[in-house]
């Protein structure tokens, strides 16, 4: 290989690092409806706190719930891009952390107008259970209060800007 040739393919190689943006995995994993746009973790799980921070560090943020319709296409979502078998949960931003018993979603502050619980939930089980999750429960789907410090998938939205 002479010297022109091996130049050329050096610069070749460095062009190619500096002039292809990366391949985004984020990017490429987006999901839209509506006027919204989704992004749900296929790999890692976390606690509450760092789902919201993932969301909020990705330009998103834990997702809200908003409609019936919402909701079941959330469920759509989640049996598709992750194992959503019996007792498996994803993260929602809603939480009654500030009052208990009184869900508001983190994410908006706004309260929840949706009624997904699934039956007897939410328990405030042990006291302890301050934080939403879609939960598979075997022959149902709906939410459940849970630890928040317990490790789950989550979703992150993102919406239009309002401007
Ligand atoms: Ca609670
Ligand atoms: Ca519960």
């Amino acid at each position: 290989m002479n010297c022109n040739l091996v130049l050329i393919v050096l610069a070749a190689c460095i062009g190619s690092i500096y002039c292809y943006p990366p391949t985004s995995d984020i990017q490429t994993s987006l999901h839209r409806f509506n006027n919204k746009t989704y992004y749900i973790e296929t790999l890692a799980k976390a606690d509450f706190y760092r789902s919201f921070m993932f969301c909020q560090k990705i330009n998103m943020r834990l997702v809200t719930v908003d409609s019936n319709e919402e909701f079941e296409k959330l469920v759509e979502l989640i049996k598709k891009s992750v194992s959503f078998t019996h007792g498996a949960e994803v993260w929602t931003s809603a939480t009654d952390l500030s009052v208990e018993g009184s869900f508001l979603w983190m994410s908006t502050g706004l309260p929840m107008n949706v009624d997904k619980w699934l039956p007897k939930e939410p328990n405030n089980a042990a006291n302890s259970e301050h934080c939403m999750a879609f939960r598979n429960e075997g022959d149902t789907i709906g939410f459940n209060d849970n630890k928040c410090w317990t490790e789950n998938y989550f979703i992150c939205e993102s919406v239009p800007s309002q401007c």
